[in-house]
């Protein structure tokens, strides 16, 4: 396979050293781009939009053409895995994500089927060839999935929640249904990232969103153990290079040790904790993803300047292990220009800090 042409975004995972601080935005493709919103009428729905190959490609370029990113992320979703399973995943306009037969019971979990990653989610891994394919090297593809714990909140409650009513109440009153499965997510996660990896994927990333609603405890019983079995069952080396892993969970700053000693690479952080205390907390174990709040990018420029400045000086001079991101993913009606001016910002402002 072709050599990278930047190659930063790897290396600051691995903490070797770089010119300045990597950065990309988690959805950067997205209904903020027009371009994006174009290709999306053109394909009907989303769904659509992941089942083809070259439109998927097209809207994972559509951020890189744009603005001077260090990674480019698979277009697809975490979603792709529960409806693999059986469960019919729809969308309803303006709504979010549903399942047409959610899990209420035993019988349920023990007919779900397990993936083949080249059979029904094969469309995934193509897109993951074609957009290798059309990269050409620029820079590195980051494959992803769910955290078992947060794909499972969508099985069990059958679309997004607030309260979390119908997961928690498997998880405290028939909790072994529950570990039933989660331990079935977590190994057609592993199967689904090790193929994103064999098809081409530089990187991945496990989305943990929802395990910051869980107490300490229960976030180590039912979100963190299962991560930790992913990042054991993970393939990770591709190509004579290290494919490095980051896990990130919103809220999940209060566990930062322990998702470090997971085995990962690297944590990802919302913006609810301070970079700096972040850093002193892990030390050298693991590099660190984040951590503007995405709704900064509805300040002026000076103020997005202003706040990416802080970010890297509370990162502090010892300049390699940050990946510069977004606490969480860029907001649908955020201008354009802004989420520029924030690239440009980490690009020109991270320089002296590796020098
Ligand atoms: O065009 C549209 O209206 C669809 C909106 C959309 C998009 C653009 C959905 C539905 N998914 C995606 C793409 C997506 N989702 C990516 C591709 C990368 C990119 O956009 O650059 C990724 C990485 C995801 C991951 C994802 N999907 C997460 C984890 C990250 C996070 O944001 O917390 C979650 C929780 C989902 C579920 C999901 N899929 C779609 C929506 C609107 C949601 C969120 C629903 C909810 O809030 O409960």
């Amino acid at each position: 396979m072709s050599e990278l042409k930047n190659d930063r975004y790897l290396r600051a995972l691995l903490k070797q050293p770089v010119d300045q601080t990597p950065v990309w935005m988690m959805r950067q493709a997205g209904r903020y781009l027009p371009e994006y919103k174009a290709t999306r009428a053109q394909a009907g729905d989303f769904m659509s939009l992941c089942k083809n190959a070259d439109l998927a490609c097209e809207v994972t370029l559509q951020p890189l053409r744009r603005y001077a990113l260090d990674a480019a992320i698979l277009f697809s979703d975490i979603l792709t895995i529960p409806d693999a399973m059986g469960l019919g995943l729809y969308f309803e306009t303006g709504e979010g994500p549903k399942f047409e037969r959610p899990i209420t019971c035993k019988a349920d979990i023990e007919k779900l089927i397990m993936p083949d990653p080249e059979g029904e989610l094969q469309y995934v891994m193509n897109a993951v060839r074609t957009i290798r394919r059309e990269l050409k090297g620029e820079v590195p593809l980051i494959g992803f999935s769910g955290s078992p714990w947060t794909l499972a909140t969508y099985m069990v409650e059958g679309g997004s929640s607030k309260a979390f009513t119908k997961i928690k109440k498997m998880a405290f009153a028939e909790p072994k249904l529950l570990h039933l499965l989660l331990d079935k997510v977590a190994d057609s996660v592993i199967d689904y990232l090790n193929a994103q990896v064999a098809a081409g994927a530089q990187s991945l990333m496990i989305f943990d969103t929802w395990g910051g609603v869980l107490s300490p405890r229960d976030y180590k019983e039912f979100s963190l153990q299962y991560m930790e079995k992913i990042v054991a069952g993970l393939q990770r080396e591709n190509d004579g290079r290290r494919v490095p892993v980051t896990l990130f969970t919103k809220n999940g700053g209060m566990w930062l040790e322990a998702i470090a000693a997971t085995g990962c690479d690297a944590v990802g952080l919302d913006w609810t904790i301070d970079i700096a205390d972040a850093k002193a907390r892990v030390g050298d174990k693991v590099a660190l993803q984040g951590n503007m709040d995405p709704s900064m990018l509805y300040a002026s420029p000076e103020r997005i300047r202003q706040e990416v400045a802080t970010i890297l000086e509370g990162y502090g001079h010892n300049n390699t292990g940050h990946v510069f991101n977004l606490g969480h993913g860029i907001h649908l009606d955020v201008d354009p220009e802004h989420a520029g001016v924030f690239i440009k910002a980490v690009n020109e402002l991270s320089r002296p800090y590796h020098k």
